[in-house]
């Protein structure tokens, strides 16, 4: 079986330590960073969510599929994110309130960190409160990320909470997450959306240099 076929198989069938030992060897063949990231571990969740909709998985495997992801991805963190000598830019990421997934959120907080940046980790679940005590703190720009349908109305909540607290005009918003897209973030106020962990970097430069 191919290094990537491996890897594939260890994290949808959750298998940490064959993850983990995948990546190794992936690296150890050269492979560059990014493609075992976009080639097979995103496509392996990919999968994983396709096995919860078609009634194959439950929770549980999730869980495990996700920790197996996980450990995979912190071998992988420092090969992403190369050392940059000053920051570019402090930048606060969260996951929103009633929200606890957090693999694509730490995967742009990683792209983000590699681009230059500083990156506060403001962790999952997290009220505007706490976005807000960022922007209080001096962060640039905030980053939010929400995976279910039934949390995006919380990227809004948390922009008309900078708002009514005075705080909206000193910060760039950025959002992203698998449910949203352009004309929802264009809707609810927020001054960028990024597809992906990659054009997340992207999109937080260019809106930090305009
Ligand atoms: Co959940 N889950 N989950 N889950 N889960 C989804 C999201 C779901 C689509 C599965 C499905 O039905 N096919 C579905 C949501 C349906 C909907 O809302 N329409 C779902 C559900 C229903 C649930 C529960 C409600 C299940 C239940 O309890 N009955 C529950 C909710 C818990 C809660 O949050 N309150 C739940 C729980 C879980 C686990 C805890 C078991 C686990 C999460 C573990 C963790 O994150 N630590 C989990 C997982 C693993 C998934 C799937 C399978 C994988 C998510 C993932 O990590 N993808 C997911 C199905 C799927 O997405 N195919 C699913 C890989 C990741 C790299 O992609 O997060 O999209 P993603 O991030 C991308 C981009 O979206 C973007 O860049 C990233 C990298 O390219 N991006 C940004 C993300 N944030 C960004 C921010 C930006 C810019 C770009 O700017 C700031």
């Amino acid at each position: 079986m191919s290094t990537f076929n491996e890897i594939h198989s260890a994290i949808v069938e959750g298998n940490a330590e064959q993850t983990k030992a995948g990546v190794i060897q992936a690296l150890a063949e050269g492979t560059a960073p990014a493609d075992i990231l976009n080639q097979v571990m995103i496509p392996a969740m990919t999968k994983v969510g396709s096995l919860f909709e078609a009634g194959e998985y439950f929770v549980p495997e999730m869980l495990i599929a996700a920790r197996a992801m996980k450990e995979g991805l912190a071998i992988l963190k420092p090969h992403l994110a190369a050392a940059a000598i000053e920051p570019v830019g402090k930048i606060a990421v969260g996951t929103v309130k009633g929200d606890l997934h957090d693999i694509g959120k730490n995967l742009v907080g990683m792209m983000l960190e590699g681009t230059g940046f500083e990156v506060i980790d403001l962790g999952v679940d997290v009220p505007p409160e706490k976005f807000a005590d960022a922007v209080k703190q001096g962060v640039s720009l905030i980053g939010m990320s929400a995976l279910l349908t039934t949390t995006m109305p919380m990227m809004k909540a948390t922009i008309d909470h900078l708002t009514q607290t005075g705080l909206r005009n000193q910060v760039r918003v950025m959002v992203g997450g698998a449910p949203v897209t352009e004309t929802f973030a264009r809707g609810i106020g927020a001054d960028g959306f990024a597809a992906d962990a990659s054009s997340a970097a992207r999109k937080a430069l260019a809106l930090l240099t305009k």
